[in-house]
């Protein structure tokens, strides 16, 4: 799949001028969206269009006796209330989750969760459809709720799912991976071992744009439009038309601009199916749109996995084996957005950057009375659990051993020539130099001048105390390949079809799906090099399922590594096809044109004064074809990856963290990232950015809490925090480059790594502060007054 000359180097080629790879070209899309023309689905507005509001249970598990809906039909301008029952007479009761699990769309006897859907209004706007559901009376029998997996596991724990034939207890599965023997046996043997019990706190992926769709159904054409706030439209088409009986070719999603996805726009949701199914009913467009507390209280969370970690190594600090053992709350239903044949996501992965001999991870999964979900939130699919633990085991590790964190990432690291490296659970890593990255990174933060500042300060008994953090973490993205990778049965490939016009510009559709990531400027990028175009003369289209080719959509930071590789296999057709026309127009064989990517030009081999340019050859595609060729200058790809690929980096973070108030302040924020080959480095640097925000939040504030009743305590932005400027330090990015041997451009994902990378860096060097007087670990999130209890249980609180 490598190109004649290799492929594009941005270090050598740098865009050749025209917005190819490695420009930092200004984001297309940022225009319409600085000046508020961006076009989202609360945009959207249709002549005759209704507007749908949800009631919601107040309790986290309870029996329903009775619905009443007679007052709420009074109020008016009220057109419909929906329940269970009305949804049953067309067979919308229930809908599939993700993995497979059944999931009232309105809940049909029993709630499970707080704030679960019971009934919905249907209205003329959306003041009157809120006094409407506040009329629907619910006549409610309280059960006793579990909250947490442990308790959930528990026997004489209530049943949640007492729906389901084969269901005697809240065990949803167990898994594991590994040789567990061959990793026992390591860890008989190891001079030393370690262990650590960690918390991933829930986690909400919070985008400023909440969740919703406008369903338009048109009787005079049997077809229904979506516009939905929607990472997948393809696969969201499928699944629509699997679910309402409606043939798919009747089902077109638009996700039109996207206010942040980060995840929680993977799953389908209730709202989505109760809003189509009254435009069906009413023949009538209708608006479904969240609010804040909905979003954060109802739609997929992230994360919710308590781990336990173990490493065994040598007195040196060898690695030998790796251990861990999970408990994961996936809510009231199995609805985990994720590869259908990976129980876990990508956890397995939890070696790390390191060449260790053995490794074994057991998983126990358990419906609790919150929310489902799980995995949504920047994560390609738990990758950022099996980050922290690893990360976090390893910094245990150096304090068992005395020694320097970073010395001992070096002693562990997976070296450039192994790869590529098959892991001890079986991942095959692409390319990697991790040493590098680290270097560059130590370099970069002053590692030794922290080191001896840190050191001084405890002989003074400072009041404000020196913190480092490390983390070499790898991320693995771009799924496919097709063979081990689907959602919900739809192989993960992705698509491009590019159309050159006859004046020489063109437009490239893609099956993925921008939320924010810039995929209108960075797809240009590709086919700006890949034809020797100029950026500005490529359109880029996506999210709408009645044009664009099928594709699996955006998360797992599958764009570049599936869609980027499609893009560029479908110009190099065009390519392919512009070189036998160039051969025509310059009457030579077709062997003898040559294609420079310098100029961008086409030219008989030994005479580059016989050239013609791709504008040039469009318009002979169009106007002048050959006899021997078909009109038209145009190509489509379906790209199934051969493997995934493996960015990397090494993060370090330096904090100063004061005894007295429990306070955590950035002193330094150090980040290498390697995607391999970069399109856009500002588009980069912004995803870094953002991500690393993202990272602070996690590690500092973010968490969904339930009280013991299952009342969800951390359901809005007064109670869950999200990190704003103030909270955010001087980012300080590096990068490196190892190209994926595999990828058509040699590019890796990018968008998740810095949420991925970074929690473990930060606590870390909160932990660091600390480590002197024996802390070992500091639960997330890193708020002050936990900071200050750790402070006091070490005895370092002033
Ligand atoms: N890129 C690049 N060179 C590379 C790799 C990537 O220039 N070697 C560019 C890409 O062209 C793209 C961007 O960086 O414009 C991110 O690319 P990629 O890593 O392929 O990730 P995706 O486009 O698939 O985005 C998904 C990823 C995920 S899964 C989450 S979650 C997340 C993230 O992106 N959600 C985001 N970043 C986000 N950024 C914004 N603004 N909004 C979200 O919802
Ligand atoms: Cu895991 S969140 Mo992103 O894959 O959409």
């Amino acid at each position: 799949q490598h190109d004649e000359d290799g492929g594009p180097d941005p270090e050598k080629h740098c865009g050749h001028g025209r917005g190819g790879m490695g420009e930092g070209v200004k984001r297309k899309e940022d225009k319409r969206f600085i000046t508020g023309r961006g076009n989202y689905v609360d945009d959207i507005k249709k002549p005759g269009m209704l507007h749908c509001e949800i009631v919601r249970s107040p309790h986290a598990h309870a029996r329903i006796n009775e619905i009443d809906t007679s007052r709420a039909m009074e109020v008016d301008g009220v057109v419909a209330v929906l329940t269970a029952e009305d949804l049953a007479a067309h067979e919308l009761a229930t809908m599939p989750t993700l993995m497979d699990d059944t999931q009232d769309v309105l809940v049909n006897d029993k709630v499970k969760f707080q704030s679960q859907e019971v009934a919905a209004v249907i209205a003329e706007d959306r003041y009157v459809a809120k006094d409407g559901a506040e009329k629907v009376a619910v006549d409610y029998e309280v059960l006793d709720p579990v909250v947490t997996a442990e308790d959930a596991l528990e026997a004489d724990a209530p049943l949640i799912r007492d729906e389901l034939d084969d269901q005697e207890d809240n065990h949803i599965f167990d898994w594991d991976v590994g040789d567990k023997e061959a990793t026992d046996k390591v860890f008989e043997a190891a001079d030393v071992t370690v262990s650590e019990q960690m918390e991933y706190q829930r986690l909400h992926p919070a985008p400023i744009e909440t969740c919703g769709c406008v369903t338009d159904w048109d009787p005079g054409k049997d077809k229904i439009t979506v516009h939905l706030t929607s990472q997948a439209p393809h696969a969201h088409r499928t699944l629509f038309s699997q679910v309402s009986g409606i043939p798919e070719h009747k089902v077109r999603i638009v996700s039109p601009d996207i206010g942040g996805g980060f995840g929680n726009k993977v799953p389908i949701y209730p709202g989505y199916v109760v809003a189509a199914a009254a435009s069906v009913v009413l023949e009538r467009p209708v608006k479904w749109m969240e609010e804040r507390s909905e979003n954060i209280q109802t739609t997929g969370f992230a994360r919710d996995y308590d781990m336990t970690g173990e490493l065994a190594a040598t007195e040196d600090g060898i690695i030998k084996g790796v251990r861990t053992d999970v408990l994961a709350n996936h809510g009231a239903y199995n609805a985990v957005a994720q590869p259908s044949k990976f129980p876990a996501g990508f956890f397995n992965i939890f070696t790390g950057s390191y060449d260790v001999e053995a490794a074994y991870g057991s998983l126990t999964a358990a419906f609790t009375n919150t929310a489902p979900g799980g995995v949504a939130y920047r994560c390609s699919f738990r990758v950022t659990e099996a980050v922290y633990l690893i990360e976090r085991m390893v910094k245990v590790l150096a304090q068992e051993l005395d020694m320097d964190p970073a010395e001992i990432r070096r002693r562990n690291f997976i070296q450039p020539e192994q790869f590529p490296y098959e892991s001890a659970t079986g991942w095959n890593y692409d390319s990697g130099d991790y040493e590098k990255a680290l270097d560059k990174a130590l370099e970069m933060a002053d590692y030794d001048h922290y080191r001896e500042e840190q050191r001084r300060r405890i002989e003074n008994d400072a009041d404000k105390l020196i913190g480092i953090g490390i983390s070499s973490f790898t991320e693995v993205v771009g799924a496919g390949p097709g063979k081990s990778c689907d959602i919900a049965g739809i192989e993960m490939f992705d698509s491009a079809d590019i159309r050159v016009n006859p004046t020489g510009n063109a437009v490239l559709r893609v099956g993925v799906q921008t939320q924010g990531q810039g995929h209108e400027t960075t797809f240009a990028q590709i086919v700006a090099e890949e034809l020797g175009m100029d950026v500005e003369n490529i359109t880029v289209e996506h999210g709408d399922t009645d044009t664009d080719p099928y594709g699996l959509g955006t998360y797992g930071s599958r764009s570049t590594p599936v869609a980027g590789a499609a893009t560029a296999v479908a110009a190099r057709k065009v390519r392919d096809k512009a070189k036998s026309i160039a051969a025509n127009e310059l009457e030579a064989a077709e062997e003898d044109i040559e294609w420079d990517r310098g100029s961008g030009e086409f030219h008989v081999a030994g005479a580059p004064d016989r050239s013609l340019t791709i504008t040039e050859i469009a318009a002979s595609a169009y106007m002048n074809h050959p006899g021997s060729e078909e009109p038209g200058l145009e190509a489509v790809n379906y790209y199934d990856p051969p493997e995934m690929t493996y960015p990397f980096g090494s993060y370090i973070v330096v904090v100063e963290v004061d005894r007295e108030t429990g306070e955590v302040d950035f002193e330094r924020f150090v980040a290498v990232d390697d995607c391999g080959n970069r399109i856009n480095p500002m588009v980069i640097e912004g995803q870094i950015h953002g991500g690393l925000a993202q990272g602070i939040g996690t590690a500092m504030m973010e968490h969904v809490t339930y009280d013991e009743n299952g009342n969800c305590t951390g359901g809005d932005f007064m109670n869950y925090l999200l990190p704003t400027a103030n909270e955010i330090p001087n980012f300080e990015t590096g990068y490196t480059v190892t190209p994926s041997p595999h990828h058509p451009i040699g590019a890796k994902g990018v968008g998740e790594s810095p949420t991925v990378g970074s929690p473990p860096a930060i606590v870390n060097a909160v932990v660091d502060a600390m480590a002197h007087a024996g802390t070992t670990h500091v639960e997330m999130p890193m708020t002050p007054d936990r900071v200050w209890e750790n402070l006091a249980e070490a005895g370092l609180e002033r």
